[in-house]
């Protein structure tokens, strides 16, 4: 698929929230997320309910959903508007993988790889997660993710069967 084309560059990124009203705060931050010139929305993906992988025992079930932009951002520029958002949700740290009112986590940029202290591109972990791998497959079926087509990867997910799709219309949004 082609990623560039006149200073834009395509990116996939995974939205995650567990905590509070998760649906509405997943639906304002992808209205913030394309919220600047410098930064289109290609597709959006359906939200999926799934089972936390990782962190601490117990923490309540996650919304996902996967996003796919067009900037002019650099990776680093983008990493840093994603926290911006990700802070206008109240978003704190404070355990890892702990629970979250919102997660934006860049999965791709372009072609690029990057090792940098606090950007790892592709994202370390998108290819063992069904989080990620299961709602970017439902709006890009052919994409690959370091050379392996994502839908061979979810096949190999220990998290998928913890996928479920997700109804708006008989949840207020909050854990139940
Ligand atoms: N995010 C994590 C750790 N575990 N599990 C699910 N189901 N969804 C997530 O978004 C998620 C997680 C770290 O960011
Ligand atoms: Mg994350
Ligand atoms: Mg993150």
């Amino acid at each position: 698929m082609q990623t560039e084309h006149h200073g834009w560059t395509r990116a996939v990124l995974a939205l995650g929230s567990n905590l509070g009203a998760r649906a509405e705060t997943l639906a304002e931050a992808v209205a913030d997320l394309v919220d600047r010139p410098e930064v289109r929305l290609v597709d959006v993906s359906p939200v999926v309910q799934t089972k936390p992988v990782g962190g601490p025992e117990g923490q309540p079930d996650f919304l996902n959903m996967v996003l796919i932009v067009e900037t002019t951002l650099g990776p680093h520029e983008l990493l840093e508007h994603c926290h911006a958002v990700e802070a206008k949700h109240h978003r704190t740290r404070e355990v890892r993988w702990g629970p979250r009112t919102l997660d934006v986590d860049i999965i791709t940029y372009g072609d690029l790889t990057l090792d940098d202290p606090d950007l790892t591109i592709p994202h370390p972990r998108a290819a063992e997660r069904a989080f990620v791998l299961y709602p970017w497959l439902m709006i890009d079926p052919l994409a690959v993710l370091e050379g392996h087509p994502i839908v061979g990867l979810l096949a190999d997910c220990e998290d998928a069967e913890g996928i479920e799709g997700y109804d708006l219309m008989t949840d207020g949004g909050s854990p139940k």
